[in-house]
Order: structure tokens, then C-alpha cells, then sequence
């Protein structure tokens, strides 16, 4: 299987994240990236392979043109007004605002961003734009013949929507990547995200289609970021109905409920007969994960990869989160050596 990895996701960078009223030490940090393309190289997975360069229409695909144009030119916007420091937005619109075009830096963030975990730096850009190369990379491998490939993207994109970003994500990998394969002749994609946390980015942006079909396995929102979005009633809109599963299951679940979700996650992905698969791949249900709450082992995540092969669906894998540092690269190795063993 191969790998598609950019060191430009190295731009984005912090040391610390706002969390409860405090600053803590941030989770989503560069050495995520470089520990998966270690243990993928251990492994003796396949090639790695740097990404090719996309124009912005993929992208244009699922994200609304003002929020493009913002993320691209916000860091010059604000460094014009403030200076260059991350910047982070201290206002957000209130319900029944009328959106209309706002100018100064400050209100442009409040308007896209749906919280403070995602701060826009000088390198933001190009690292979102690395990630999607590497996602679109990888989407043509699998359309060259590849029964799976690898995108190692960083930063993640599943909880960024149409026009929104938070959660770590700017840009969402797995969606474009998913919008990319129905621009190239796939009927019917599924996207199938076993992050943690719900993909809440994925669901909005397909919400009201029946050609993409979304299915997340995570965190009860009742608990658990997004908090907001990711109920098991919400199943899609318009000609979208039924076409999005939510599998919201509570804090402290391990493989016997998991893997129970995973199957119905399988058996809906299999009725639905997609002619590609999109996996989000995070891997913070690891038992072990600091922000999480889910009890899910090492040889759990090989199962995983095992049970998605039982598809026999060509599939690309998108990495999204998993912040148990010593643990990320079996935990993701894993899924793909899985995936692999049932591809034979
Ligand atoms: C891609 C992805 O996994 N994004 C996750 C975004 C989660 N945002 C909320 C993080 C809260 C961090 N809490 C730290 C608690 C430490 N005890
Ligand atoms: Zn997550």
C-alpha cells in the first residue's frame, strides 16, 4: 500500500491549545505526522510518496468560495492589523445574524471559525493545501487500479464543514477526496469515519445527497466534542435522507460495542454498494488517548482493518486524529496491515 506524505505539514505548528480557561500543551503537533511516517516505514507497508500539486477546483468542490478565500488570505489580513502572532478569533456571530460580508480580520475569524483550536498561522495555507494533495494523490492511486492507499495528511479535515473550520481542521481531506472519486466516475462513494469524534465537516458538507454516503462511529456528542451535531436522528435531508449514520456511543466503550457499531457501519456501507470508500482514519478511540474516552486496544485497530477489507471496496485511508504519541503509528499501522491481510 502506499503512502502519500508532505513535510509541509510542519507549517502548522503550535506549542499550546485553549482548553477549559487554561492554555495546555497542544495535542495536535507536527511529531503526530512524523511518528505514523515512521512506523508506516518499520512496517515495510510500501512506497512513501511525496504528493502532486492540485489546482483549488477539488477543493472548490466542497468548500464555499468566500471560506476558501478567506483561509488563504486571512494570515496576511491579520498580520496587517495585529501583527504575526496565531491568529484566533475572540467573536463569533450569534443566531438570526444576517451574514453579511464582514471586512476586519477579527470578524472574518469569528465568522468561520467554530472554536479556538484551529489558530491560522503563516503556514496554515500550504499545510491544508499539503494535506489535500496528499488525499487527492492518494484518490488517484486508487483510481490508477490501487486496491487502497494511505494519506498521511496533517492537518485534519473532518470537522471542517462547507464553510466552516475547528477542530484541528481547515480544509476537510477525507470529503474532497471523496468529491474528487464522484468527479471521476464513481456512482456512489462512502465515507467512513472512526475517529473519535464525530465528523461532523463530512456530514455537513453530503447532508442532503444520496451519491455520498456518510457513516461516523464516535464519541455520544452529549459527552463529547462536537457536542453540538453527530445524534444517531440525524440521517440526512432532502434527496440526502437516509444517507448519513450517525453511531454516537458513550464514554468508556471498548471493542465489544465498538466493533458491534463497526459492523452496522459495514452492513449499510455494503447495502449502499459504493464503488469507492473514503476512511477517515483517526485513531483516538485507543484506550490510551489523552483527550478521549473510548477503550479500544492496539490488535483492535488491526481488526478494524480486517473488517473494513471484508468491503472488498477500493479504499483510501485519511488520516485524521490520535493524540496517544507513543501509541499513533501501531495504532494506524495496524489498521492498514489489516486492511491489507483481508485484501487477498
Ligand atoms: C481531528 C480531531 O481529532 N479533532 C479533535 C478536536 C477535539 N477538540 C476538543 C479537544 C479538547 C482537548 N481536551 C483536553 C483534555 C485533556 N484532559
Ligand atoms: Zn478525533
Amino acid at each position: 500500500m502506499k503512502t502519500i506524505f508532505s513535510d509541509r505539514h510542519k507549517l502548522q505548528s503550535v506549542e499550546t491549545e485553549f482548553y477549559r480557561g487554561k492554555w495546555v500543551e497542544a495535542f495536535e503537533i507536527p511529531r503526530r505526522a512524523q511518528l505514523v511516517l515512521d512506523a508506516v516505514r518499520r512496517a515495510d507497508l510500501g512506497p512513501v510518496i511525496g504528493p502532486e500539486s492540485f489546482d483549488l477546483s477539488p477543493v472548490l468542490a466542497v468548500h464555499d468560495p468566500d471560506f476558501v478565500r478567506f483561509l488563504e488570505n486571512i494570515w496576511a489580513d491579520w498580520v496587517a492589523e495585529v501583527g504575526a502572532i496565531p491568529a484566533y478569533p475572540n467573536i463569533w456571530p450569534p443566531r438570526r445574524t444576517r451574514m453579511i460580508p464582514t471586512i476586519r480580520p477579527g470578524a472574518e475569524l469569528g465568522r468561520y471559525a467554530v472554536d479556538m483550536s484551529s489558530p491560522i498561522l503563516e503556514g496554515t495555507w500550504q499545510a491544508a493545501r499539503s494535506a489535500v494533495d496528499c488525499a487527492l494523490t492518494g484518490a488517484r492511486f486508487i483510481n490508477a487500479g490501487e486496491p487502497s492507499a494511505f494519506a498521511l495528511c496533517r492537518p485534519p479535515g473532518h470537522h471542517s464543514g462547507r464553510d466552516y473550520f475547528g477542530g484541528y481542521c481547515f480544509l476537510n481531506n477525507a470529503a474532497i477526496a471523496a468529491q474528487y472519486f464522484r468527479d471521476t466516475g464513481a456512482r456512489r462513494v462512502a465515507v467512513l469515519d472512526v475517529d473519535y469524534h464525530h465528523g461532523n465537516g463530512t456530514q455537513d458538507i453530503f447532508y442532503d445527497r444520496d451519491d455520498v454516503l456518510t457513516v461516523s462511529i464516535h464519541g455520544d456528542p452529549v459527552q463529547e466534542y462536537p457536542y453540538y451535531i453527530g445524534f444517531a436522528d440525524e440521517t440526512g435531508q432532502a434527496a440526502g435522507q437516509g444517507f448519513n449514520l450517525n453511531l454516537p456511543l458513550p464514554w468508556g466503550s471498548d471493542f465489544s460495542t465498538w466493533g458491534a457499531a463497526l459492523d452496522r457501519a459495514i452492513d449499510r456501507i455494503a447495502a449502499f454498494a459504493p464503488e469507492r470508500l473514503v476512511v477517515s482514519l483517526g485513531v483516538d478511540a485507543f484506550e490510551e488517548d489523552p483527550i478521549s474516552h473510548f477503550k479500544l486496544t492496539n490488535a483492535d485497530f488491526v481488526e478494524i482493518g480486517r473488517r473494513i477489507g471484508s468491503l472488498k471496496t477500493p479504499s483510501l485511508f485519511v488520516m485524521e486524529g490520535g493524540y496517544a504519541i507513543e501509541a499513533i503509528g501501531t495504532n494506524v499501522v495496524n489498521v492498514l496491515t489489516g486492511h491489507l491481510s483481508a485484501q487477498t
